[in-house]
């Protein structure tokens, strides 16, 4: 991490947890709880990283998105011992497609890996099929809500504002694929809501490591304006 900034030069003055990140160490007031935090593992489904699913089936190169399922793995035994809320996301659609908008199929279908049709991996993006599982290294345990969206953000059509605002969860880690997407989309939003937001590079990847790239420097312009860039080895560091 470069121009990391001088986060632990003002740790003792200021008193708090923070997680060393870019532009400024994260959260902001240091008010850093199991309490009010949660991790929200975005769209680790077979369709996003595995042999024959969505993202297979365009094309791209698997390696990218697989590469944060360990990083991943460690965050989550970490923030699981220590009691933190944890969230997982999965993108998918009704078996009849009535959620799903007839240009996303559209567009699917322009590429190759048309959503709702049958591939290797059962029917695309479709919920209960097997490519739409969240992969079993990163599966939920009992109690962790699971937020099902037919959408790329988080929030669109579904109860995630709701079990955060009763669980008092106001500061959100994010990880998961694709970061220029669904994860980018989820974070933007979350920021407009008021949550405080840190991504972790490293448990984050596009389809395109250029895009990768970019979405986390957007993160870090004006200040942080959608909030912080950090990485899994700060996080463990912090919660020491
Ligand atoms: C995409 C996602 N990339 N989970 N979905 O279509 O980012």
């Amino acid at each position: 991490m470069n121009k990391v900034i001088a986060a632990f030069a003002v740790a003792d003055e200021e008193p708090g947890t923070f997680i060393r990140s870019e532009p400024y160490r994260w959260p902001y007031d240091g008010d850093l709880r199991p309490e009010n935090t949660a991790l929200i593992v975005i769209d680790m489904q077979t369709d996003f990283c595995g042999v024959g699913g969505y993202v297979d089936k365009m094309g791209y190169d698997l390696s990218l998105t697989q590469a944060p399922i360990g990083p991943i793995s460690q965050v989550l035994a970490a923030m699981r011992a220590r009691g933190f809320t944890i969230i997982h996301t999965r993108e998918g659609h009704r078996p009849d497609l009535s959620d799903l908008p007839a240009n996303k199929q559209w567009r699917s279908r322009q590429i190759g890996a048309g959503i709702g049709d049958p591939g290797p991996c059962g029917r695309v993006l479709v919920r209960g099929e097997p490519g739409w599982e969240i992969i079993p290294e990163l599966a939920p345990h009992e109690g962790e809500p699971i937020i099902d969206k037919p959408g790329k953000g988080s929030f669109y059509a579904t109860d995630l504002d709701m079990i955060l605002q009763r669980r008092g969860i106001r500061n959100i880690v994010l990880t998961g694929i694709t970061t220029d997407v669904c994860v980018h989309t989820t974070m933007r939003d979350a920021n407009d809501r008021g949550y405080e937001c840190v991504l972790l590079a490293d448990c984050c990847a596009a389809t395109d490591k250029a895009n990768h790239d970019a979405a986390l420097a957007m993160i870090k312009m004006q200040g942080g304006v959608f909030g912080a860039v950090s990485d899994s080895a700060s996080l463990l560091e912090a919660l020491k």
